[in-house]
């Protein structure tokens, strides 16, 4: 793919290599484009516009909600619930489901997002991102419901996410591979720019966040004390690199390799299963760790089988290069 190349332009061409598409995702995708480049705008203001800080309010997940999650997450509501492509969505910041208001057509198609994901670094410009899972409705037919919500990961037909940070990166799968698309702000387009990302089978960093070292199993505390040995053969000790933003830390993760831990907390009764959520955390930046040659495991099995039976589902996360994923999953398979 020559010259430059607009997301519109890569959407257009991976939709005509798919001969049944009927352009319903390739309007989706289009959608997600300019949602990014408006939340974009408002992340790169925030300071200027007095949107940083709280609104005072806890979301389900008992967080506070920040001025930026709420605006992020009414975004992404005003630009999909009109579009006809959707039957139903669901969000990080919402309990239950978001239907589609009954004066809009509904679609084949499913969104759960996390709106802003790590917005409560944005205070301190840290990177934070939206992460966006879709899937094809199962239900026949009018609204829709929780159970188009609750389907395996393995079924996304869209998944990826875009990362607020020096620069604006958009990074989705179709299922055909993972394309990465920086924002040119001056013209307002997202520009190919990472055609084709691929994570290296093994890698030399590990994020993990080591002050929940006293919530760890044994076998975590064994992997990571095995990562921190010096042996040059297999690449170690590993440095350790953790930002506290799921996005960035992940991006890094799939662009330079190694693997990115967030293990259940077996001791801290707020997160026996870990803190991250499954169906729009987990299971679409697991599509695209897979799509871009990598894996994520809950520490026993892959990400992508694991049927949701909540919308907010927590699991333990261990996602990046496939042999350190397996790694991961050794120690916890021989030390619990
Ligand atoms: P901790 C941000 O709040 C977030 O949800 C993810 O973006 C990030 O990976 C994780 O929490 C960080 O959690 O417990 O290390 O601060």
């Amino acid at each position: 793919m020559a010259g430059i190349v607009t997301i519109e332009r890569h959407i257009v061409e991976q939709e005509r290599k798919n001969p049944g598409a009927t352009g319903e995702l390739s309007d989706l995708l289009y959608q997600i484009a300019l949602v990014a480049k408006i939340i974009s705008r408002s992340v790169r203001r925030a300071g200027l516009l007095n949107i940083l800080g709280t609104t005072g309010e806890i979301n389900v997940q008992d967080e506070e909600v920040m001025k930026l999650d709420e605006l992020a997450l009414q975004t992404m509501i005003n630009a999909f619930d009109h579009s006809g492509a959707l039957c139903v969505m669901a969000s990080e910041e919402t309990p239950d489901i978001i239907p589609i208001p009954s004066e809009f057509e509904v679609g084949k198609y499913t969104l759960a997002f996390d709106p802003l994901d790590g917005s409560s670094n944005v205070d301190a410009n840290v990177n934070v991102g939206t992460i966006f899972s879709v899937h094809r409705r199962v239900s026949r037919g009018g609204r829709g419901t929780k159970n188009d919500l609750l389907q395996v990961g393995r079924k996304q037909v869209v998944a990826g996410y875009v990362m607020y940070g020096s620069s604006t990166m958009l990074v989705y799968t179709t299922g055909q591979g993972v394309y990465g698309f920086t924002l040119d702000a001056t013209v307002g387009e997202f520009l190919l720019s990472h055609e084709n990302i691929r994570i290296p089978p093994k890698g030399k960093t590990y994020s993990i966040n080591t002050g929940n070292r006293r919530y760890w199993t044994e076998g975590i505390k064994k992997y990571i004390d095995y990562l921190e040995e010096e042996d040059k053969s297999t690449d170690r000790p590993y440095t350790m690199r953790y930002i506290g933003s799921l996005v960035a830390d992940f991006h890094r993760t799939i662009l330079y390799g190694g693997v990115f831990m967030y293990p259940k907390d077996m001791k801290n009764p707020k997160k026996p299963s870990g803190k991250l959520r499954l169906l729009y955390e987990a299971s679409p930046l697991a599509m695209v760790a897979e799509q871009a040659g990598g894996r994520a495991s809950d520490g026993e099995m892959n990400i992508l089988d694991i049927i949701p039976n909540d919308l907010h589902q927590r699991v333990p996360l261990f996602i990046g290069s496939k042999e350190d994923v397996d790694q991961a999953e050794e120690f916890l398979k021989k030390y619990g």
